[in-house]
């Protein structure tokens, strides 16, 4: 019989229930994860025989990895003698280091670090450039399969990402680390890449655990852990306390977060200011209720004007034209900011009898151009009824895919017409996500 459901005079041992948590009492549990040596184990997929070897990434595309892809052709790249690579000590150039190879970073080398003065640490180190196309299929791919699992992720960047556990079955089991271990295991099978997991009571805490056990790793941390795990750091592995703040910190004698948090919060608001000088003192406690952002990507973007009198097609022709393109350039400036391109272009037209309607073209390939825009639009207005008055114009642009995420080869086939034509709900529905 399940708890709470009981029928008759309550038994005694009823007085104490176990209840597993559920949605609203169970405990935050938040999860940060940051990919190994991110574009340096990329460039390992490529190349495995470069495993356990130090290898930098950093400088622009030379010659010679122009040599080593053309060499032997992409199927025999694996095979590529490691003798035949370059070495950081023969680089020539200025350039910084973007990562190394857990085996580099043994040296002393990191991210950040000028080539030359890597070159000096460790001159056996390989160096290969970064390969921006893979870093962007790997970095979609494994947040895709995240997603899969548990869909609650804030997207922070190339190799990082926060999920919020408290949700996803299994996500409170040993604190998270039964699903942070089936997350990495994914993530493996998919891409081949390791990554480490931090599990947390929130995002302040999952982001230092996540580097607690790098690479392959992951740390659990609860509220409890506060004084023995996260007071012994440096204030600066807090993300928000940078090389400034720390510094200023340094200057009052506060090394420790254990140091900071032993503050009074008015000495750090007289020192840093009201709002900062209190995120201080929550930071150092482990406070943060900041939630996990999941963006919804815009489904489309539109611009429509009302006019202040009624046009007509034919007698106000060049002012509706000069209406028309000016709707069409905002909107190819909106996605152009936003860095979007669109496939679907359309129209909306209200009469002075308040009827809408709606025209739209969908075709291979994406666009944000104002002149291209105005081109499909003006074809979906030929297709509209024009002898009424009109009140209100609108343009908008659908089926939109992020710049640099569309298929690569578009087919330069001419916009077809779509036979469905979009509603006047839809078109206010997606509006209001502006
Ligand atoms: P990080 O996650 O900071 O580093 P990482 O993934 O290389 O190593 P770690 O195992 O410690 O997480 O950054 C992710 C990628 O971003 C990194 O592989 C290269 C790039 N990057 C730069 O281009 N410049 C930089 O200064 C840093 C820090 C990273
Ligand atoms: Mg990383
Ligand atoms: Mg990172």
């Amino acid at each position: 019989m399940r708890a709470g459901t009981r029928a008759g005079p309550t038994p005694a041992r009823d007085t104490i229930r176990c209840v597993k948590p559920e949605s609203a009492g169970a405990w935050r549990r938040i999860a940060h994860l940051d990919m190994d040596a991110f574009f340096a184990s990329v460039e390992l997929l490529r190349y495995p025989q470069l495993k356990g070897l130090p290898l930098v990434i950093g400088g622009g595309r030379r010659q010679v990895d122009e040599e080593l892809l053309a060499a032997q052709g992409e199927r025999a790249l694996r095979f590529i003698p490691v003798a035949e690579f370059p070495l950081l000590k023969d680089y020539v150039g200025r350039g910084v280091i973007t990562t190394a190879t857990y085996a580099a970073r043994q040296f002393g080398v990191g991210s950040a670090m000028g080539m030359m003065k890597a070159a000096k640490l460790c001159p056996q180190a390989l160096v290969l450039p970064v390969d921006f196309d893979e870093i962007r299929k790997f970095s979609r791919l494994f947040k895709s399969t995240i997603a899969e699992i548990a869909p609650q992720v804030e997207d922070r960047g190339v190799d990082e990402v926060y999920i919020d556990f408290t949700d996803v079955p299994g996500g409170q089991r040993e604190g998270g680390r039964v699903l942070a271990r089936l997350i990495q295991k994914s993530i493996f099978e998919k891409t081949g890449l390791t990554c480490s997991i931090g599990v947390a009571p929130n995002k302040l805490l999952a982001k230092m655990a996540s580097e607690f056990n790098k690479p392959n790793g992951i740390s659990i941390i609860h509220e409890a852990d506060l004084e023995s795990r996260i007071w012994p750091l440096n204030v600066r592995k807090v993300n928000g306390i940078g090389p400034k703040a720390g510094e200023k910190l340094a200057g009052l004698g506060i090394h420790t977060l254990g140091e900071l948090a032993a503050q009074d919060p008015q000495f750090l608001i007289d020192r840093f200011g009201k709002a900062t000088g209190a995120w201080l003192h929550a930071a150092a406690w482990g406070r943060d209720d900041s939630p996990v952002v999941t963006e919804s990507e815009p489904v489309s973007m539109s611009r429509e004007t009302t006019f202040e009198r009624d046009l007509h097609a034919v007698r106000d022709k060049a002012e509706l034209g000069a209406i028309f393109t000016r709707l069409c350039g905002q909107v190819a400036a909106d996605l152009q900011r936003k860095g979007y391109v669109a496939k679907t272009i359309g129209i909306k037209l209200r009469y002075d009898d308040f009827k809408i309607v709606t025209r739209d073209q969908t075709g291979e390939a994406h666009t944000a151009d104002a002149a291209t825009i105005r081109k499909i639009a003006g074809q979906c207005l030929k297709r509209v009824p024009l002898e009424r008055r009109l009140r209100l114009l609108g343009v908008r642009a659908g089926a939109l895919a992020k710049v640099g995420e569309m298929p690569i080869y578009e087919s330069n086939r001419p916009f077809a017409q779509a036979g469905r034509a979009w509603s006047a709900t839809e078109f206010i529905a997606v509006d209001q996500l502006f």
